[in-house]
């Protein structure tokens, strides 16, 4: 049988939603009218009126950028509601567009699930606009109350985001996470709820893209309080003595911008990757934002550039060089658990040791390649976490010399080598860890793009 787990372990939710790897964002709203990034809440929602919105374009572009799940920005800070809510007067049901007939939530889950993504709601809980803001027991019913509206009314989500953010002179104003997550439980039994803590997926602490070098899954929640300031470093972190599974999230635009802004540009391919490497490489998932413009449409060069990431990422990860190595390691725990099963690109099958392995030198996996196997500048390291994280340092040798090292592998740790090589054995050494490693995947790739390490 398989080994048994080391707690905390993933729900089924949580392991679906590290497995997408990409996912996107579309921060769209008043704020893309207004030119702004935080509005004050005094808008005419007669501003909004986007000419030619068409989100099945929008998952188009987040498609060619390998996502499988879009969330929506359903209301930010500025109150207005991009679904004709029958809470309050400011949404799209007071606008020119669509005559006053529109819902941008219904358009947006029907062209994700037409194209085969998967859907997700942003609802902010900093409200400028709605007067109950600050009136505790008004405002947490408001925000209930739209709760049950996304949840009910517009089919499967998958993941929810409960924004921490707020402005300094924010009126006070005490949100109800505690019943607001049991709500959303209860009308969506698979859903991941993301917040500063969780519970199901957290924050990464910051907006660039960046997990630490070292991210742990797990964290302890009593640490956390959503939006406080110095939770940072925490978050980016995780906690290897963390007892509950909350993996972190790298929200992130390809804009400088999280809305739309005439004069802005996305950025360059390099940098995406950069992004992409300190995110999905150090055992992230990447949501990805892509602001559509006043037309309500995403501008073609930022089509263009995310087409670029995702058929770079394929480039690079659509071809193992590790593909016809030999395999073994310093022990297997027997059949099913062979050390080859990291080589066969299946995420439920793994590496195992045998029981009575490593408790001295540590664990080791070797792969032995084809003589005429080309160069590489990339490795990839994959623990099962199904069972539980517990890599807590590992190093890389080839041919006998050390290229790579580092502490936690999580589901995904990506090694940019400083130059590429082309060295016959591959051995990963697994120094320090939580409990027996299981390894589903070392892989060996070519970066065409690498412009240098910063591993
Ligand atoms: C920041 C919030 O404080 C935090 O709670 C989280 O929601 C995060 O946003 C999401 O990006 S505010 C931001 C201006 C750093």
């Amino acid at each position: 049988p398989p080994p048994l787990p080391v707690l905390p372990i993933p729900s089924a939710a949580q392991l679906k939603w590290q497995r997408r790897e990409v996912i996107m964002f579309f921060h769209f709203g008043m704020n893309t009218f207004t030119d702004s990034e935080w509005g004050t809440g005094a808008e005419d929602p007669a501003l909004f009126r986007p000419a030619a919105l068409n989100a099945t374009q929008w998952m188009d572009a987040a498609t060619a950028a390998g996502a499988s799940l879009a969330i929506l920005v359903a209301k930010h800070h500025d109150g207005f509601c991009l679904w004709p809510s029958g809470y309050t007067d400011h949404s799209v049901r007071a606008s020119p567009w669509r005559g006053g007939r529109g819902d941008v939530v219904r358009e947006f889950v029907d062209a994700a699930r037409a194209r085969g993504l998967d859907a997700g709601i942003y609802l902010s809980p900093w409200d400028r606009h709605d007067r109950r803001y600050g009136d505790e027991v008004a405002y947490n019913e408001y925000y209930e109350a739209q709760l049950h509206e996304l949840l009910t009314g517009y089919g499967s989500v998958s993941e929810i985001w409960f924004d921490g953010a707020k402005g300094k002179n924010a009126t006070n104003m005490t949100y109800h996470f505690q019943e607001w997550f049991q709500t959303v439980k209860q009308l969506q039994r698979s859903i991941n709820i993301f917040s500063d803590d969780g519970p199901d997926v957290r924050w990464v602490g910051d907006e660039k893209g960046f997990a630490g070098t070292t991210c742990w899954s797990t964290v302890n929640r009593s640490m956390i309080t959503i939006g406080e300031a110095g939770i940072e470093n925490y978050l980016n972190a995780g906690d290897p003595r963390g007892r509950d599974w909350v993996p972190p999230e790298c929200d992130v635009s390809i804009r400088p911008g999280w809305f739309w802004h005439k004069n802005e540009t996305a950025k360059p391919l390099s940098q995406l990757l950069e992004i992409y490497y300190n995110s999905v490489g150090r055992n992230c998932v990447l949501l990805l934002n892509a602001p559509p413009n006043t037309t309500g449409l995403v501008e073609a060069a930022d089509v263009a550039r995310l087409r670029e990431l995702g058929s770079a990422v394929s480039t690079i990860f659509g071809t193992d060089l590790a593909a016809g190595s030999a395999a073994r390691a310093s022990s297997e725990r027997g059949a099913g658990f062979a050390a080859r099963n990291v080589l066969d690109g299946r995420e439920g099958t793994y590496w195992a040791p045998a029981p009575e392995d490593g408790r001295r030198n540590g664990y080791w996996i070797e792969l032995r390649r084809p003589a005429a196997a080309r160069p590489f500048n990339v490795v990839r390291v994959q623990e099962h976490v199904a069972l539980g994280q517990r890599v807590e340092r590992h190093a890389v040798y080839v041919d006998g010399a050390p290229v790579a090292n580092g502490t936690t592998v999580g589901h995904k740790r990506l090694h940019r080598l400083p130059r590429p090589v082309a060295g016959r054995t591959v051995r990963i050494w697994i120094a320090a860890r939580r409990g027996p490693p299981l390894l589903s995947a070392v892989g060996l790739h070519y970066d065409p793009f690498a412009v240098a390490d910063t591993m």
